[in-house]
């Protein structure tokens, strides 16, 4: 989408909360793009906010930086890494926020046009946003599959593994290797696809061979996006050929529109289409109209309150 990218240019006639209410209660077709700051109040932590974002906690990792835990390239050397820092972002519960709870909300008063989600928590899916409504930007931990044969399974079946910050093992690859009759040399690579040279050293170091090759066979990659990755086909499609002429109103909660190419969804859309941002700090690099600057899920119950729409969710109170 970078082609057509232009830098936008505020609408003066929009600034106020009730400005924004007015928007909401008017427009039909409203874009809502959402990063991680929608799950914080569930437990689940972002990756950029300072303390207690995933970031900071990764230093003892020993990464240059902390980013190379969603590396592809990295991943594929080393995928403990990554595995050792999965379970933090892996929720535990089906349960959803009250700013998912809106955008549902939204999509019952057939006022959701697209869900664009960087989140891979698939809490919109619990939330009962439809998936033709959905569009998983960065995929989700919903499935995995295996890096070395492509045989793909539901993430429950890989939970434990994830739980527990191991590396998980394609079933179908370890099944092959035990059904080879004795006598066959086994292979050691694995597809260009290697543990770290220490590890392998110390495979190599204590095991038997078959024990080597089960621990290095087929590794399971949750099907999200790590840098170096392309994002999903549905994630342009949907931009450019379907939501780019209908959406009337965009909004942007709980994200540091950091990453590419979600980051330039703003830029991409008619001039003329109203945008509003809800986050916890202001986004310094995109202007948008409305800056509601929070606790999304606070901002939310407070739009829904002035526009007399009842947001029900057990983390909202009546005084709230
Ligand atoms: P980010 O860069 O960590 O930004 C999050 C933003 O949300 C920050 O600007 C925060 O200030 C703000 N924020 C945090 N909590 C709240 C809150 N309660 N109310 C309002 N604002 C809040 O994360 P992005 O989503 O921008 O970055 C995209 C990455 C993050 C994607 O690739 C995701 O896969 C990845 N991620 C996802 C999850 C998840 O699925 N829950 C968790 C951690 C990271």
């Amino acid at each position: 989408i970078t082609r057509e990218l232009s830098k936008r240019v505020k609408l003066p006639q929009y600034n106020t909360i009730d400005d924004a209410v007015h928007l909401l209660k008017k427009s039909k077709n409203i874009i809502v793009l959402t990063g991680a700051g929608i799950s914080t109040s569930l437990g689940i932590p972002d990756f950029r906010s300072k303390e207690t974002g995933l970031y900071s906690q990764l230093e003892h990792l020993g990464l240059s930086d902390p980013q190379e835990v969603f590396d592809i390239t990295i991943f594929r050397e080393d995928p403990s890494i990554f595995y050792s820092v999965a379970k933090d972002i892996l929720p535990s519960t089906q349960k959803f926020s009250p700013t998912h709870a809106f955008i549902k909300l939204l999509q019952d008063k057939e006022k959701l046009l697209t869900n664009f989600t960087q989140n891979i928590d698939n809490l919109e899916s619990y939330a009962g946003i439809l998936p033709e409504k959905l569009i998983q930007c960065h995929g989700s931990f919903a499935t995995a599959t295996c890096v070395e044969c492509g045989y793909r399974v539901k993430c429950e079946e890989i939970y434990k593994d994830l739980k527990a910050g191991r590396v998980a093992r394609c079933d179908r690859c370890i099944r092959n290797m035990r059904l080879k009759p004795f006598g066959i040399k086994r292979k050691r690579s694995t597809n260009g696809l290697s543990t770290s040279k220490k590890k392998r050293q110390s495979y190599e170091d204590s095991t038997d061979d078959e024990d080597y090759d089960i621990a290095v066979a087929g590794v399971m990659k949750p099907d999200i996006t790590f840098f170096g990755e392309d994002l999903p086909a549905t994630f342009h499609d949907r931009l450019t050929k379907h939501d780019k002429d209908l959406v009337d109103l965009v909004i942007v909660i709980g994200t540091s529109l950091k990453v590419a190419p979600v980051s330039e969804v703003s830029g991409f859309l008619p001039p003329e289409t109203p945008q509003i941002y809800i986050s916890r700090e202001p986004c310094q690099h995109v202007d948008f109209d409305i800056d509601m600057l929070g606790e999304c899920d606070t901002i939310v119950t407070e739009l829904c309150r002035r526009a007399g729409w009842d947001l029900k969710h057990e983390m909202i109170k009546e005084d709230d």
